[in-house]
This record gives C-alpha cells, structure tokens and sequence, in this order.
C-alpha cells in the first residue's frame, strides 16, 4: 500500500475534476487543446520569456474551478474537502456590490499557498456562498424558504468529510483512501440528474440566476474549470476559428507592450444540458439549464497595495474616458495604461508597484558592492522575479458572473445589508481567511533577506525605492 501526499492528491484532484468536465461539457475539451496548442507555439517563439511566471509544466497542468454553495455550513465542509489536498482559504471577495450586475454572493478560494506547493500544482478554486440574508436581493419569506430548502440538502457525503480530515490530520491519505477522496469529490461536484422544482427554481431565477443555481437544486456543481494560457489574446482567436464564441472581450487589463498584471480572463458562455423538472402539477418534463461554462486565464505580476490602488485607478479611467469618447474600450485602456503604469520590471520596482523576489547573483569579482536596492539590481549583483498573482479579481469575477445570467434579477439597492468580510467568515468556517497581499509581501521580504545575506549585506545597510 503507498502513501499519497496532500500534494499528489491536489495534483489528481485537478486531474480528476478536469476529466469530468470534459466528459460533461465537450467545449471545454476543445478549450484544452487549444490552450495546450497555444501554450506549445508561445513557448517555442518566446524560449527565454515563457517560464518565467511559472515553469511550462506548472502552466500546463494549472487550472482554477468555481463552485457555489447555500450556507456557511455547507462552506466550512467545502473548507475541509479543499484542505485534505492542501488548500486553505485565500482572500475575501464581495460581490454583492459588483457593477453593473450585482451578484448576491460573498466569495472566497481554496488554494496552496507555499511557493513549493504552488511549483507542483496550484489547484484553486473559486468558491462562492448565497447570501439570504441580504434584503437588496431577497425579503424575508424568500430568506426562510432558501434557508430551509439548503438546510434540508446534503451536498457531501459523511464518508468524503471523514477522510477529508484523515487527510489534513496524517498529511496524505494510503492510495485506496485517496482513490476514495477522489471519487466521492467527483461525484459532489458532478452535474446532478436529480429532478427540479420548476416552481421554486423560477422564482428564485426571477430574482437571480445565481441564487436559482446556487439554492433552486438539491446539489452543487462544478460551474467551469479554466485552463492557463501564455497568450490570451491569441487564444481568443483561434476559438473563434472552431467557432466557440467567446464572450465580447477580456477581462482585466489591457494587451500591451508593458509586463503583464495581475490576471486576464475570457470566458464562452454557458451551453445549454437538458435537465429533468418536476412541474406544479407533479409531472416530470425535461427542459434546459445553462449553467457551466468554460474560462481561460493569463497570469502576470502580482500587485502591492499601492499597484492596486493605481490598476483600479486604471481601470475606473479606462471606463470614464471610453464613455466620453465612445472609442473602442481596447484602444482607451491601452492609452491609460501607457499613461500611468511602469514600462517593465524596473519600472515596476522602482515605483514600489509589484511583488518580486530577489536573488543573488554568484560573482568573482571583488568590487565594492552599491548598498542601494537598485544599483544592485542595475549592477547585476541581484536579480528580480516576478511573484505570480495567485487570486482572483472581483470586478472580473463580476463580469464572468454576469455574462453567464440569463436576466439581471431584482435589486432593491434602497434595503439595508448585511455586513461580511473576512473575519465574519473566518469565524463561519472555523479557519482563517488569510490575505493574500501578506503572502506575497512575506515571500517578496524573506527573499530579500536571504540574498542580501548572500552577498554579505543586511536589510538595514540597503537603501530601498518603495
Ligand atoms: C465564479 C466566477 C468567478 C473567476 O475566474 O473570476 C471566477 C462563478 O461563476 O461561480 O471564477
Ligand atoms: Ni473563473
């Protein structure tokens, strides 16, 4: 009998998912081999650029997923699934204010966070919960209904918990344990045949498609699973060629010659799955749900509090500017960002806008070493790599939603809501909800120190530029 570690399990996790929704939603078979066809050419034109936000193996294999649950319960059982494979909980993201279409979910994902860890696989998914209580979105009698409806379900089954925290408490799982973990996760998150009431699922649809996928079926779902790619735009174009429409653009920042930020994503909609619902009169039809879609993603250089700051800048005059002018949104937000954001790396670290790590360069020569951050990158006796930005963004994360809603529901935005962040649902799941911004500061700082270190030098002696 052989051991399988958390990390082995997350990397077949992903495996395991990703096989299912191929069988399930063909078009994201189609996503794969054109993000495999275009991961191929782009490392082959781009040998000495293309490794260098994460290896080609780790692209290749990395996938997020995006799951949707009813209650904190349902949540913090999420929670110990994800972390027998060694993912925890990272970042808070509310969407219910999201702009234009407000989504009545506050979000989270499950992901490894150690460097090593993300190296062999950096398996996330994106995990949202209902928010019933909320009385822009629902009255008080919809609330009841949701919450009894979702109290009455189970989603996972008593075994999968049990070994989920076997996993987490001896780090691995013996093999027929794990094939179990993973079978029994597959089958959580497949697409259910259980009947529908047409009734309640039209009600809440009324209101939110969203809240009807989430708490008008008796199961929850994989909703789309999102390969990475090197070259988003390309990509783009060439589902268009097998005829996959796409929707009208990519989200996040702009294609331009400057290093790549943050996170850029593009999405197919929804197909349509015949699906059985049970009708008021107690017969059964079969009608249609558009609920799963597919996603693909480029990832760049993750940003610091003060990058952040000037992306939603960015992007905030990126929309002002192109309903001024009426100009192709494109060409507006490439123009801004020539405007506003550092060129290349240098830049990048010169304005404190990114997070890198820093490593020493093995010299001979025994000049006398600058003590200044950047006459030491210029001098060649350190060097930068960009930390990949590991998350997720919510504007995106919004208009990824939305594309995908049949209508845009009911808002009452003159109702009062309910205060949610990070802390109210770390003490929900009984975990902290870390953020990432520490992550990345902590990993960028301790690199720092290490190098420095090698070269004989303290934090203390180096000037930096943020
Ligand atoms: C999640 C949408 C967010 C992303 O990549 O930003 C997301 C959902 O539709 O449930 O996956
Ligand atoms: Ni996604």
């Amino acid at each position: 009998m052989s051991f399988v570690t958390q990390t082995e399990l997350r990397g077949r996790l992903a495996r395991t998912l990703s096989d299912l929704y191929g069988k399930e939603v063909p078009a994201y078979t189609t996503l794969l081999d054109v993000a495999q066809d275009v991961n191929l050419d782009y490392t082959a034109a781009n040998p000495d650029s293309a490794g260098l936000l994460g290896s080609i193996a780790r692209v290749t294999a990395e996938r997020h997923g995006a799951i949707r649950v009813g209650s904190t319960s349902e949540l913090a059982q999420v929670a110990r699934i994800f972390g027998a494979a060694g993912m925890v909980p990272v970042n808070f993201y509310d969407l219910r204010d999201a702009k234009p279409n407000p989504i009545p979910v506050v979000s989270t994902a499950f992901r490894p966070v150690d460097r090593a860890e993300l190296a062999q696989n950096p398996f996330r998914v994106f995990t949202s919960l209902l928010v019933p209580e909320d009385r822009r979105f629902f009255s008080a009698e919809v609330e009841l209904a949701l919450r009894e409806f979702i109290s009455r379900r189970v989603l996972f089954p008593e075994r999968l918990l049990q070994l989920a925290d076997a996993a987490v408490r001896d780090k691995g799982l013996v093999d027929v344990e794990a094939d179990e973990y993973l079978e029994l996760t597959a089958a959580a998150f497949a697409l259910s045949d259980d009947p529908v009431d047409r009734d309640w699922y039209d009600r809440l649809e009324a209101i939110s498609s969203v809240a009807a996928d989430i708490g008008g079926v008796t199961s929850t779902h994989i909703n789309h699973l999102t390969p990475r790619v090197l070259d988003i735009d390309e990509l783009y174009r060439r589902m268009g060629q097998r005829g996959i429409t796409m929707i009208d653009s990519i989200q996040g920042p702009p294609r331009w010659d400057g290093p790549d930020l943050l996170l850029r994503q593009t999405s197919f909609k929804a197909l349509s799955e015949p699906r059985l619902f049970v009708e008021g009169d107690g017969s059964t039809s079969t009608g249609e749900m558009r609920v799963r879609f597919g996603e693909v993603e480029a990832r760049g250089v993750a940003l610091t509090p003060t990058g952040r700051k000037c992306y939603d800048a960015m992007m905030t005059q990126t929309d002002r500017r192109q309903a001024e002018t009426g100009r192709p949104r494109v060409e507006v937000a490439r123009e801004v960002w020539a405007e506003n954001c550092p060129a290349d790396n240098r830049g990048l670290i010169l304005a404190g806008f990114a997070y890198f790590t820093f490593h020493a360069v093995p010299r001979t020569r025994d000049q006398e070493l600058p003590t200044d951050l950047v006459a030491l990158l210029d001098g060649g006796w350190l060097r930068a790599e960009p930390i990949v930005y590991e998350d997720f963004l919510p504007r995106s994360a919004a208009g990824i939603f939305a594309s995908n809603l049949s209508g845009d529901g009911a808002v009452d935005a003159s109702q009062g809501e309910s205060t949610r962040d990070a802390n109210w649902m770390s003490d929900q799941i009984g975990m902290t909800v870390l953020n990432s911004v520490d992550i990345y500061a902590a990993e960028s700082h301790d690199s720092l120190v290490a190098a420095l270190q090698t070269l004989k030098l303290t934090l203390g002696e180096v000037t930096l530029p943020w």
